[in-house]
């Protein structure tokens, strides 16, 4: 079978809740001690995965991490039951759902050797996202174990931050051919941390065997990270030979759009300018946090949350370039509204693999019937909700174990280790 782009979503996991653990992540800010609905949470996810397999994408899955983490705790010389509030909170942290942070994937065509290799993302600059390195490591070596096909790396060294796929964007002609690769990093300045180290991204590039010749390092623009825009993928996304972005996302986008026309003349450029729409409004809606995906007829679509519609100037900006004669020709929109409330829209829900399915572990692969499956264990185990007050009763942890457990359980991956 060809190379296809698959799509891993992260599963949302059983302790989803809303500590506003992340600076710089306006939504994980503002919803700071609601009460999450990690069954809803869950069920939205899995709708939307169900509209993408319905569109003739292809679906994977990535699971939810053991939740409280245990050995990171005893690391941190702690209990669950000793440790104070936020310590618990990190160590409860479903974050592992965001997936689009899980690695970053360089597809066969692009390697030196010819096979996908996948970099763990260490996540170091937050303390609850610094610990899932190794959930994330154990699955990945699980579902992408064939040496013919893939090399998954262990994650760059602290205190090199790597935030994995948020950060990567590729251009290619087709899935068959070589393609442009982008790492985006940042750089300090404003009232954010930069979580994207440019050290990191060319440690990842190296050992990868990217060519040098078709790789790119650009800058992300220091008043889109001020903006809230903590990824990249909150300004830009790419599928295909189209970019589309913000006009305010990189530091220097004339250079970095002259490089790009260079490396690929067929490259399409839709820039959102300023003047329509404020980088506010475009982080307020997640408007670029969309699934760019090219349907099984070519055409190319947007896979949108529903809060863009939410946003007049960005609603009328999408209008008009669907009525226009752009590259994008179609919009989806998904209710992953839980996820949103803590700065993880559609994109950043998935991470992007080019491979033959046929090579990948079918335990992490799924059709309507698996989601079907799924959702019967998440409605049976998941809890309808979580207070942050209550992360430290020992009843929701004894939930959030049975959850996880039944769901290794119902996707055949219980004895994994995992
Ligand atoms: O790392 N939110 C995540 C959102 C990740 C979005 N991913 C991409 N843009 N690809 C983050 O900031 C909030 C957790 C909390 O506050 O409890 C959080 O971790």
């Amino acid at each position: 079978m060809a190379l296809v782009e698959i799509n891993f979503d992260g599963i949302v996991g059983p302790s989803h809740n809303y500590a506003g653990l992340s600076l710089g992540n306006l939504a994980s800010a503002r919803n700071k001690g609601e009460t999450a609905h990690p069954r809803a949470a869950a069920l939205q996810g899995l709708a939307k995965m169900r509209a993408n397999i319905a569109l003739g994408l292809t679906q994977g899955i990535l699971l939810p991490h053991a939740r409280p983490d245990h050995d990171w705790l005893a690391r941190m010389g702690s209990d669950h039951g000793g440790a104070d509030p936020l310590l618990r909170a990190w160590a409860m942290s479903a974050a592992a759902m965001w997936t689009a942070n899980a690695a970053t994937v360089s597809p066969a065509p692009d390697t030196a050797d010819g096979r996908c290799h996948l970099t763990c993302a260490n996540l170091v600059s937050m303390p609850h996202r610094s610990h899932e390195w190794p959930g994330t490591l154990a699955q990945l070596r699980l579902a992408f174990a064939d040496p013919a096909h893939f090399t998954v790396h262990n994650p760059v060294p602290a205190p090199f931050g790597d935030e994995g796929a948020a950060n990567h964007m590729r251009l290619c002609a087709s899935h068959d051919a070589p393609s442009v690769e982008i790492f985006v990093y940042g750089q300090s300045g404003g009232p954010f941390p930069a979580r994207q180290h440019v050290a990191a991204s060319r440690a990842v590039a190296a050992s990868h065997g990217l060519d040098p010749a078709r790789t790119l390092f650009v800058q992300q623009s220091v008043e889109a990270i001020a903006a809230g825009a903590f990824h990249n993928d909150v300004v830009a996304v790419t599928n295909g030979t189209v970019l589309f972005t913000h006009e305010q996302a990189f530091a220097a986008n004339n250079s970095f759009y002259a490089d790009l026309a260079r490396l690929m003349p067929s490259v399409q450029i839709v820039e959102v300018p300023a003047a329509r729409v404020s980088l506010a409004d475009a982080i307020r809606s997640y408007m670029f946090n969309a699934q760019l995906v090219t349907l099984p007829d070519g055409v190319s679509a947007l896979i949108l949350p529903d809060e863009a519609r939410e946003v007049p100037a960005v609603w009328d900006w999408l209008q008009d370039m669907i009525a226009g004669n752009g590259p994008i020709r179609r919009l989806e929109l998904v209710n992953v509204r839980q996820s949103m409330s803590n700065g993880g829209g559609p994109a950043c829900l998935r991470l992007r693999v080019v491979a033959d399915p046929l090579t990948v572990d079918p335990r992490f692969l799924v059709d309507a019937e698996r989601i079907a499956r799924i959702e019967a264990v998440v409605s049976a185990f998941w809890p309808e909700s979580i207070a942050p007050e209550q992360l430290g009763d020992a009843a929701l942890v004894a939930q959030v174990e049975a959850a996880r457990a039944a769901l290794l359980d119902a996707l055949d991956l219980a004895g994994t280790g995992l």
